[in-house]
């Protein structure tokens, strides 16, 4: 290994000849600098679960978002946005979305984990009408009136007729 050492040493002495400390120390923050400025433009695949991950919508048919089976719909109590010129999460053009709603925990039988669903009426025309759902999933009778979700959530609205639900997910549940 003496012959590595004898290299080393010489390969050293002759880049410390020919090189000063300023010219290398210049040498090594231009290429930082210059990264710094490419590296961004490269065209990498930055995140790329993120951009291409799925979404249960997503993969989800317009006939099962139409379906009171559709797992979250599993609490719903309404008509089903999807059937009324909404989507499962958003509201047709013209009603708005309920700040106040009702909560249910539905079981996704793809990944097997049960979410936390919201269900948000939508508010400000007239009942739609169609794919009404009155799913049951631990709710109690009238009386018991914070269990019930046979209730109009638009109650709070500057204008309370009903329209349609929507199901949005905010977390997953005791898994
Ligand atoms: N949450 C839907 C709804 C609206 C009005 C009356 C009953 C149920």
């Amino acid at each position: 290994m003496r012959w590595l050492d004898q290299f080393g040493e010489a390969f050293t002495r002759k880049v410390a000849h020919q090189s000063s400390r300023r010219s290398v120390l210049c040498s090594i923050s231009k290429a930082l600098v210059g990264s710094a400025f490419i590296m961004p433009v490269l065209p990498v695949l930055r995140n790329a679960n993120a951009a291409t991950a799925k979404t249960d919508l997503d993969v989800a048919t317009e006939e099962e978002l139409s379906s009171c089976d559709y797992w979250r719909y599993c609490a719903v109590d309404g008509f089903l946005c999807t059937c009324c010129g909404g989507s499962a999460t958003s509201c047709p053009p013209g009603s708005e979305p309920s700040p106040i709603s009702w909560v249910g925990t539905c079981h996704n039988p793809k990944d097997g984990k049960d979410y936390l669903v919201s269900y948000h009426d939508c508010c400000g025309k007239t009942a739609c009408d169609r794919c009404y759902c009155g799913g049951q999933v631990r709710e109690r009778p009238g009386y018991e009136f914070f269990l019930h979700n046979d209730v109009n959530w638009c109650m709070a609205n500057s204008n309370t007729i009903y329209h349609c639900t929507v199901s949005t997910i905010v977390g997953l549940g005791k898994n």
